[in-house]
């Protein structure tokens, strides 16, 4: 073990709550803990206990003094966090209790933990991989109960046996390849086509988590969708339906939404920031200028865009204004108040107008529709591919890019094969390889993990 001496930090936020919780790890935290723990259990030493027990007891200073009434928990190497001995003290809520604790223990010869010191060490000791390191930020900042059951996915290392797999045939393309080039008058020429066959096999899936990856950042970092169209159109009424509580005033004047209103929601696990904005029109009024102004810089920024209509009013030229300022691969047509008798929209003006983009017919009122719109929105933004059979997976941004870099090795690999020397071929599959390996860490830079590491908290 390369770093084994003894840290302790705070592991629970600041502030008041139920209990705050120091957490050790090192060889010596038993035995140093010791010296300050006073069981109630005049018999019980912790220095004898097994792994996975709790003491009740108290901490004490040096002269005695009692500090607080805390339990400790022991977890013996390697049975632990970081796989070294790791205690933790809980100590009553609080700021002062957890404090007063912590320097005691750093009285005893313990320093204390750089940010993400403890997942660190769970990393050098081999208790997890890169790739599930990372996966503990996810689960701290997850945004959806989905975007967390992924991440736990990859802690769990669901996908350290794939990318081992992977490696594995990289690893003994690249041997072939090597043994050629070394020894080309003892070895054969390596088979080309099954090169080319297991490349495309590697290929296939890198592929699939590059596309599951895609999916996953949706559920990862969730979308922005805006409601707009001209005043009246109930845009405000929607986003009360979509949030079920009254968020915006709905009035029957048109230019009642005059800033953006914007709240926070689920769409089947997607986290959704939803913004009702005000009536795009021409206007006079100051105030109301300042929104419509408001409402367009909120469209470019848009994921998606709920454009709504007023069945009763027909599509006016307002309405096509506002419409030929949206992206239409990011638009979702709402035909509104179906429920009204007066209809003035048909089937051929839609068809005419909106060619290619999704159109809804619902009534914001009696709740049609909305299940549509539901789907429509889900769909659209994991790019309407519903028939998809593989699953999510949640890869942060240097992840993405290491995937990206494999992917183009590989297919550096096909094109080139058989038409190039090989140790050109073999350059392009250490690089596909060295960009698994920074996955899964076996192949990362120590900068790279320091960077990492920077983003845990400290007693993580
Ligand atoms: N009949 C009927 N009326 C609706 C429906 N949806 C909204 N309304 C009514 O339309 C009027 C305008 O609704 P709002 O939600 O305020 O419309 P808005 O688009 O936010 O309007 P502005 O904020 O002025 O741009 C209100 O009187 C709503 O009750 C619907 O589906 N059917
Ligand atoms: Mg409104």
């Amino acid at each position: 073990m390369l770093f084994n001496d003894d840290i302790a930090a705070i592991a629970t936020p600041p502030g008041e709550g139920g209990i705050a919780i120091i957490r050790l790890s090192g060889s010596s935290v038993i035995e140093k803990v010791s010296r300050i723990f006073k069981p109630y259990n005049p018999e019980v030493d912790i220095k004898n206990k097994p792994g996975y027990t709790m003491t009740l007891g108290w901490i004490l200073d040096d002269k005695g003094e009692y500090i607080d009434e805390v339990l400790v928990s022991i977890m013996r190497a390697p049975k632990s966090y970081t796989g070294e001995d790791v205690v933790e003290i809980n100590c009553h809520g609080g700021i002062l209790p957890a404090r007063k604790c912590l320097e005691e223990v750093l009285n005893h010869g313990i320093r204390l933990a750089e940010p993400g010191e403890f997942t660190r060490r769970a990393f050098l000791n081999g208790r997890m991989d890169m790739s599930q390191v990372e996966a503990v930020i996810e689960i701290i900042r997850a945004k959806s109960e989905k975007s967390m059951k992924l991440a736990l996915k990859q802690l769990k290392g669901e996908k350290k046996e794939d990318f081992n797999r992977l490696e594995d045939i990289l690893t003994s393309i690249n041997a072939a390849i090597e043994a050629s080039i070394d020894f080309p008058d003892e070895v054969d020429e390596p088979d080309y086509a099954g090169l080319e066959e297991n490349i495309k096999i590697v290929l296939d899936e890198v592929n699939k988590f590059i596309e599951a990856a895609r999916r996953g950042e949706v559920y990862r970092e969730g979308i922005k969708i805006v409601i707009s169209g001209k005043p009246n159109v109930g845009k405000s009424s929607l986003l009360n339906l979509l949030l079920r509580k009254d968020k915006a005033i709905v009035t029957d004047i048109p230019g009642t939404t005059r800033d953006i209103v914007e709240d926070y929601l689920n769409i089947n696990g997607i986290p959704v920031k939803i913004m009702d904005t005000a009536g795009i029109r021409e206007t006079d009024d100051i105030v109301e200028r300042i929104g419509v102004e408001k409402s367009g810089q909120a469209i470019k920024e848009a994921d998606l865009v709920i454009f709504l209509l007023d069945v009763a009013s027909g599509i006016t030229e307002e309405d096509i204004r506002i419409y030929q300022g949206l992206n239409k691969e990011k638009v979702i047509v709402l035909v509104n108040k179906e429920d009204l008798a007066e209809k003035n929209i048909s089937e051929e003006e839609i068809k005419k107008l909106f060619g290619g983009v999704r159109v809804i017919r619902g009534s914001v009122k009696e709740k049609t529709g909305l299940d549509e719109l539901i789907s429509a929105i889900t769909e659209m933004v994991l790019e309407g591919k519903t028939d998809y059979d593989g699953e999510e997976l949640i890869f942060n941004l240097r992840q993405q890019k290491a995937l990206e870099k494999a992917r183009e090795h590989l297919i550096s690999v096909l094109d080139s094969l058989g038409q190039v020397p090989l140790d050109c071929t073999a350059v392009d599959v250490r690089g596909a390889l060295e960009a698994l390996g920074e996955i899964t860490g076996k192949n990362i830079k120590e900068e790279i993990i320091n960077r990492i590491f920077q983003d845990f908290c400290i007693g993580k």
